[in-house]
């Protein structure tokens, strides 16, 4: 499983103040502690900073780089502050997200070419937010498509069907389960991913939500999660389910995890 630690995220107050004031050392402790627990990318969204995304980026990703082995997924939607973080980023970014919009498209494709990044595909177009598993699987077919035309290799592709808060609409979840399914048989040579916490928004005992929806997910295929990696259970269920489905060969992974805890 690809983990993306989603800690630095500036809708997290204590976040937006370390990028809006400059504290560095909070930025580089809380995507060290991600590393630490096995995040292979480390999310970066300075969105809520608004006019100051831009410059919080340029400063932000050479700072975390200087002390990271692992890359940052570039995530927002702006086009000027995409660019200017992935030219600054140094070796394979991943660019979150491209959707189906056609503002998107016409802004990100350019980018994708020149950089080269890998790329998360958003279930999500100029009709909205998917309302039926095909909706979804179609976007995602067109898409894909869309990218090998350019060139770009289907293994630096992710495609995430989109979570949203089971709390303001009670068939979320279930939706979500539907297309992710579809995409793994329809598409199965392209990676998965979801923002696993966005399922939770609004309701209480949140990491027994986020927990219960990484496992279901896991076993209808889920390759990638971007997910808090500090959230010990998450981490431990997510390794125990894998091994229990036969996706960790001699146990190797599990029984790995449990040695390192030690
Ligand atoms: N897909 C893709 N990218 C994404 C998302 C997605 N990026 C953003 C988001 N969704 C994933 N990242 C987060 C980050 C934080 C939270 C949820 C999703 C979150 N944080 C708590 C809060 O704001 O209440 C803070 C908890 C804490 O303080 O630790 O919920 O779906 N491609």
């Amino acid at each position: 499983m690809i983990i993306v630690g989603e800690r630095l995220n500036s809708s997290r107050t204590p976040v937006f103040q370390a990028l809006n004031r400059k504290y560095e050392k909070y930025l580089l402790d809380e995507a060290l502690k991600q590393e630490r627990a096995g995040a292979n990318y480390i999310d970066l969204n300075a969105a809520t900073l608004l006019e100051q995304e831009v410059s919080r980026l340029k400063w932000a990703i050479p700072l975390l780089q200087k002390k990271l082995a692992i890359p940052l997924s570039i995530d927002t939607p702006n086009s000027e502050a995409m660019e200017e973080g992935l030219k600054i980023h140094k070796g394979k970014a991943l660019l979150n997200s491209l959707s189906g919009e056609n503002r998107r498209i016409k802004a990100f494709l350019p980018l994708i070419k020149k950089y080269q990044p890998r790329v998360i595909i958003l279930c999500l177009d100029d009709r909205g937010i998917p309302q039926s598993s095909d909706q979804a699987l179609a976007i995602a077919e067109k898409m894909l498509s869309l990218l090998c035309k350019e060139g770009i290799n289907v293994e630096d592709i992710f495609v995430d069907p989109l979570v949203r808060p089971v709390g303001t609409d009670s068939r979320a979840g279930k939706l979500f389960m539907e297309s992710l399914q579809k995409i793994k048989k329809n598409l199965p040579e392209v990676k998965t991913i979801a923002g696993i916490s966005n399922i939770s928004f609004g309701l209480p005992r949140r990491k027994l939500l986020n927990r219960t929806f990484l496992i279901l997910a896991i076993q209808k295929g889920l390759d990638a999660a971007i997910l808090d990696p500090l959230d010990k259970e998450i981490i431990s269920s997510s390794y125990s389910v894998q091994t229990l489905l036969g996706k960790d060969s001699a146990i190797k992974n599990y029984l790995g995890y449990i040695r390192q805890k030690k």
